[in-house]
């Protein structure tokens, strides 16, 4: 029998979450959410099966918050935690904390976060496993001397880099020797600046590299398999826009050696559970780039090609159970693209565009995959990054891939705010694009950028619905009484400020019930009339049981207090009769339609 996690917290939001939370509920895993204030009504707070407040409304204050996620641990029962990517998803002492408060961590060992999270230390493990970066220097360096040296000897251009830094952040590039001095003085600077670190050091800089990534997974049992490659290089300012599986025109044999030497490193670092191997590839050389050591974005891509679902694959690992699949068993068929669908202006450089969504219309069809982490009525909030959707299509070969992408981002229709979708058409369009003749410098340097303007001008207007103004509205905390199943209750609801509710596009905080699960039955609404079962109103814990097993009790009778949203509320019986089980204690969680007492 397979071992898996009891109980998913998902330390996380938006599209990320609610695609662990899918794959959870395939496993019959229950999960819980946490969020911010301004997360309150997220797609992935409706998609949890309980839900806790972590309170602000910036990352720091919410899913930064260490203390916050382990209350809601502790709160929720939780033994299994999911990191997602980006906020603590590589943070090692996280990580630690987790594990030490008893609790699996969804994600590799802190150890190996730690030794690929620092470009020094990740680029010497890869020399040491036999895996070439882009020749360079090991150490960082501090004198003007020691790169004109390097350089020297490998020719300009040369790339100057932060060594504790990623994303390409504080990059100089120099052609020149007079230029040398300078360069290093600013990239010092920026390292400072962006990462806490002053050290550089020193690479041959490639002209036109393609960015090409190895999925790679390793279990306990000192199984390591690699499960493909994605080409991701149409990026702007190092935010990826299309992503795709296999890498076009790369060799098998080329392939088998990137896998192989992604497991090299992987191996290197005692690497477990999912991971991304990033290479630069130029001219049928590929250099070691960095480790991710966690499920990327474009995870997707890989899914479709080898039909694997990784996030599952992340919690057999978790337990402690072996992979599911071996090298030889992996079979990749077709071709998978992905387009991240951004609240952003093309046409203004793809400035981030957050902003009330007023339509959300998403495509379907044949070959068609939909991540989104918002709908309809839904706000892209400043605080965090900007990604609606991930659209992923699938197709026999890479022509159809790109047909069928172009043909589901006609079809979907987001209004409210801006999107990068105009512009991955024209992209996408583009004959580089299509004869794979493109790279890294691509989007930034070779596309002209009033093809993207013009794509993104001739897009529909950002009308529909009430207009980004009415939703704007600052919403206020009322407490408001409602009835569930003939009772009375007080809750607290978060309303626009004027007196009549606009439209209705509030009506979920209140109607839903606190933080129900939106697939959960009630258990207590139909039939419930006259029921036996008595049944949780609401989530909340049990403050006391007023009633014990062979007490007779009447209509109406109160027989446990629940406390709910700092309230504490009488949960009555709605049949008279015996008491023939009392099924939770004093500080027992309960959520919404649990049975507490039964009554024959
Ligand atoms: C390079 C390079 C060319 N030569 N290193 C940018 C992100 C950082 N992780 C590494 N980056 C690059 N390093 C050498 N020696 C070109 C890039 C680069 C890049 C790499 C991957 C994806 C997109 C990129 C966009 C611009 C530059």
């Amino acid at each position: 029998m397979s071992e898996l996690p009891e109980k998913v917290l998902i330390a996380n939001r938006g599209e990320i979450a609610v695609r662990v939370m899918r794959t959870c509920r395939e496993l019959g895993i229950p999960t819980v959410a946490v969020y911010s204030d301004v997360d309150r009504d997220a797609l992935h707070v409706r998609h949890a099966d309980e839900a806790y407040a972590l309170g602000g409304q910036t990352a720091a204050e919410s899913y930064l918050n260490t203390a916050g996620i382990l209350d809601a641990i502790a709160r929720s029962g939780a033994t299994a935690v999911h990191p997602g990517y980006g906020f603590f998803s590589e943070n090692a002492d996280f990580a630690r904390a987790v594990t030490e408060a008893g609790v699996t961590w969804i994600g590799p060992p802190p150890t190996a976060i730690e030794l690929m999270g620092d470009k020094v230390t990740s680029r010497r493990t890869a020399t040491a496993a036999e895996v070439a970066g882009v020749p360079g220097t090991l150490d960082p360096v501090t004198k003007p001397d020691e790169v004109l040296a390097f350089a020297e000897e490998h020719g300009y251009p040369i790339a100057i880099k932060a060594a504790f830094g990623g994303g390409g952040r504080g990059m100089k590039v120099v052609r020149e020797a007079a230029s040398v001095p300078d360069a290093m003085e600013s990239a010092q600077r920026e390292a400072q600046a962006y990462f806490g670190r002053p050290e550089i050091y020193v690479e041959r800089y490639l002209e036109r590299p393609r960015h090409v990534e190895v999925q790679i997974f390793c279990d306990t049992h000192f199984n390591g398999v690699w499960l493909g490659e994605r080409d991701c290089s149409v990026q702007r300012r190092h935010q990826k826009l299309i992503e795709e599986s296999p890498a076009p025109g790369l060799s098998e044999e080329t392939r088998r050696a990137m896998g192989e030497a992604a497991l090299k490193v992987a191996d290197a670092c005692g690497y477990v559970n999912a991971g991304t191997v990033e290479f630069l590839y130029q001219d049928g050389e590929f250099y070691f780039l960095e480790m991710n050591t966690r499920l990327q974005v474009e995870h997707c891509v890989t899914e479709l090609v080898t039909g694997l679902d990784l996030v599952a694959e992340q919690l057999r690992v978790a337990a402690g159970e072996p992979l599911s699949f071996t090298q030889d068993s992996i079979e990749r068929r077709g071709h998978a693209i992905e387009c991240r669908i951004n609240a952003e202006d093309p046409a203004a450089g793809f400035r981030p565009a957050p902003g009330l969504i007023t339509k959300f219309s998403r495509p379907d069809g044949f070959g068609v995959r939909v991540d989104a982490g918002y709908d309809a009525g839904l706000e892209v909030s400043q605080y965090y990054d900007n990604l609606m959707a991930k659209l992923v299509t699938w197709g026999p070969d890479r022509e159809s891939a790109r047909r069928r992408m172009l043909r589901a981002l006609a079809e979907f229709e987001i209004e409210g705010v801006r999107s990068t979708i105009p512009a991955q058409m024209a992209l996408l369009a583009e004959p580089a694009f299509i004869e794979a003749k493109h790279s890294t410098k691509w989007l930034e340097e070779e596309v002209d950028p009033a093809l993207l303007t013009a794509a993104a001008t001739a897009a529909a207007p950002i009308t529909g619905g009430p207009g980004p103004e009415a939703g704007a509205e600052p919403l206020v905390a009322r407490t408001v009484p409602v009835e569930v199943d003939g009772r009375r209750f007080e809750v607290k609801v978060w309303l626009p400020e004027s007196p009549e509710p606009v439209g209705g596009a509030v009506a979920p905080a209140g109607t839903r019930g606190p933080r129900a699960g939106r697939h959960r039955s009630s258990g207590h609404g139909a039939g419930a009339a006259g029921s036996g079962d008595v049944a949780a109103p609401m989530q909340g814990t049990i403050v006391k049981t007023l009633v014990a097993v062979g007490d007779s009790v009447e209509v109406g009778q109160a027989v446990v207090v629940l406390e709910a949203m700092k309230m504490e509320n009488h949960v009555n019986a709605e049949k008279a009769g015996t008491v023939t089980e009392v099924r939770v204690s004093p500080g027992d969680t309960v959520g919404t339609g649990d049975v507490l007492v039964v009554i024959s």
